[in-house]
């Protein structure tokens, strides 16, 4: 079975003709998108907001046609996936390294919709080194204070190039080990001056399609 591709598709179930769709990054919501794509060749009519470069190019692809935040008042579903999902639905994201944009497109959807394998279910967020979206300017002073909050940072770098992001900005992974107060450490890592944004949604999610003992779950 393809954990993936269950939750992934089963999301479509929430997408309605005429909607505009955020449309996330990552293995599992590809199969979201792929799955819209032959449903646009079908006749349904939907207008896209990707949440990276790569999700663009795939929809432009399968010919989901897209619409810039100058023409909608807000989306009406965004979709996407996670890195973890913890309880009361707070999430780790980033691991693609797409957070910024994913966590604009999450809070100006109306439902925001997680697509998880059984492998993302945790019982404390924190296992996943939590990545946090900084400007390259001083890295290395913000870096101390992320330090200082507990984490474990680490440069997200490719060959030993430092990883950039869609916006031009670095990724530090962070492991905090145990993440307990999910709402404070998301506002206190913000607060350092440097750090665009990080990967922890606290409170964002509407509805979670998941699997548990082999069986599609969906968590609202
Ligand atoms: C994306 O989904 C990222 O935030 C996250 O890293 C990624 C992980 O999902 P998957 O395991 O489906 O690739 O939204």
């Amino acid at each position: 079975m393809n954990e993936k591709k269950e939750v992934g598709e089963k999301a479509v179930e929430y997408v309605k003709d005429g909607m505009v769709v955020g449309l996330g990054t990552g293995s599992t919501v590809f199969y979201t998108i792929t799955k819209l794509g032959q449903l646009v060749q079908q006749g349904l009519t939907i207008k896209g907001v990707p949440t990276s470069e790569q999700t663009k190019q795939l929809a432009i692809e399968l010919g989901i046609p897209l619409v810039a935040f100058d023409e909608i008042e807000q989306i009406d579903v965004a979709i996407d996936g996670a890195d973890e999902v913890g309880p009361e639905l707070n999430l780790i994201k980033g691991g693609g390294g797409a957070l910024l944009r994913e966590k604009i497109i999450a809070a100006a959807a109306k439902t925001f919709i997680v697509v998880a394998d059984s492998q993302k279910n945790v019982d404390t967020l924190g296992t996943f080194p939590l990545p946090i979206e900084v400007v390259p300017f001083g890295y290395e002073m913000t870096v101390k204070h992320i330090r200082k909050l507990g984490g474990s940072p680490k440069l997200r770098q490719k060959d030993g190039i430092p990883y950039l992001t869609d916006n031009g900005n670095y990724i530090i992974d962070s492991s905090f080990q145990e993440i307990t107060h999910p709402r404070e450490l998301e506002k206190n890592l913000n607060l350092i001056p440097g750090v665009v944004d990080n990967g922890l949604f606290v409170g964002m999610a509407d509805i979670v399609i998941t699997m548990k003992d082999k069986k599609l779950a969906t968590i609202v």
